[in-house]
């Protein structure tokens, strides 16, 4: 017997990265081939005609596991009922906006879709926030659905980071992605973020002896991790938009079908990257959405604990944290949380 359809609800939809995302989800590219979905797709009036097309196109690619597609500018109609939650329509910074301007703008958007999900959605409801600043917004969101649901059912996306790393060190290693493990992205999803190999293995070697043997050193692997690396998976979306002409959009769909994969389905032991709430864990203050190595046993993501940061990766770990209490000080002093 077929499965019952599962509701998801993707916000944004008439955007690029909602025109990536669609499709794949329908296909069972994110719950699997057993799994039918019904779409439910949230825009402002702006973008309703995008995503009616898209709508169109949903039709006629006739998917098997496609239950239906609904639209609305609604969230209460959007996340009635919905299991999973992809919230991809954000403000973007505008000209002349200030740091603060943008926060407010996007609280004034994350805020009431937080709300919303709390009354609304289904009691298992999961939520991935991809619109940027994507910590933050996740922070007010998950406060505001609260008592309804959970602040930890709410997570953010840093698992495009996680792929950009994994995508360096696998062509700097002459290996396939899929032999690198255990690469870790902290902090905040900006150019802070601190992409981490002191516990990464590839084929089972660690990672920093890899790099030694493969650039002639381990004084030219540290040099090669702090000039080349790091900066450039910090920096890899202003290199896509710089080379393209157009922000990343089919690798952000992917790390977001990824991620909610991962976390509904589970990684198998394996270890992957996503901001979600921090208990505290590494001496995070308690309820940032701060990213961290994570594992999934299908239940939700769990931080990996116990790991060792040396001097230097704790530094720079804690200069990202210090940007996430800063971002949610601005978001509390404009009375959002
Ligand atoms: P687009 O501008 O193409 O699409 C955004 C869509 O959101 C538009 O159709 C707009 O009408 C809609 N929207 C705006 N406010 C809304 C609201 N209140 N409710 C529902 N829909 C609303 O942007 P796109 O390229 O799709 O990027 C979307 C977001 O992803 C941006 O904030 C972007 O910065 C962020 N990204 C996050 C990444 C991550 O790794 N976390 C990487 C990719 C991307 O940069």
């Amino acid at each position: 017997m077929a499965s019952a359809p599962v509701t998801v609800t993707i916000t944004g939809a008439g955007g690029q990265i909602g025109y990536a995302l669609l499709f794949r989800i329908a296909a069972g590219d994110m719950l699997g081939p057993d799994r039918p979905v019904r779409l439910r797709l949230l825009e402002i009036p702006q973008g309703m005609r995008a995503a009616e097309g898209a709508a169109l196109e949903l039709q006629d690619c006739a998917f098997p596991l496609l239950h239906d597609v609904e639209l609305s500018d609604d969230p209460r109609v959007a996340f009635d009922g919905c299991a999973i939650a992809l919230l991809v329509g954000a403000r973007p910074r505008g000209p002349g906006m200030e740091r603060a301007d943008l926060l407010a703008a996007n609280a004034g958007i994350f805020g009431p879709q937080g709300a919303a999900i709390g009354e609304v959605a289904d009691d298992d409801v999961r939520a991935v926030v991809v619109g940027n600043p994507a910590n933050t917004n996740a922070l007010i969101a998950a406060a505001a659905a609260v008592p309804g649901v959970p602040a930890d059912r709410f997570s953010a996306l840093t698992r495009l980071d996680h792929n950009r790393a994994v995508g360096q060190l696998a062509v700097t290693l002459g290996v396939l992605p899929g032999a690198l493990r255990g690469v870790a992205i902290w902090g905040n999803h900006s150019a802070t973020q601190f992409p981490d190999v002191a516990h990464a293995t590839v084929d089972g070697m660690p990672v920093p002896d890899a790099l030694a043997e493969r650039l002639g050193g381990r004084e030219a692997a540290l040099a090669w991790l702090d000039d080349v690396f790091i900066p450039r998976v910090a920096k890899r979306g202003a290199e896509i938009i710089e080379v393209r002409g157009s922000s990343s959009v089919a690798s952000a769909a992917n790390a977001a079908i990824e991620h909610v994969r991962d976390e509904q389905l589970g990684t198998g032991g394996a270890t992957t990257s996503a901001a979600v709430v921090s208990r505290g864990e590494y001496g995070v203050p308690e309820g940032l959405v701060c990213s961290f190595p994570v594992t999934s046993d299908g239940e939700g993501y769990r931080i990996v604990e116990g790991l060792e940061l040396d001097a230097r990766s704790r530094a720079r770990f804690e200069a990202s944290v210090d940007e996430l209490a800063a971002e949610r000080d601005a978001v509390a002093a404009l009375g959002v949380l």
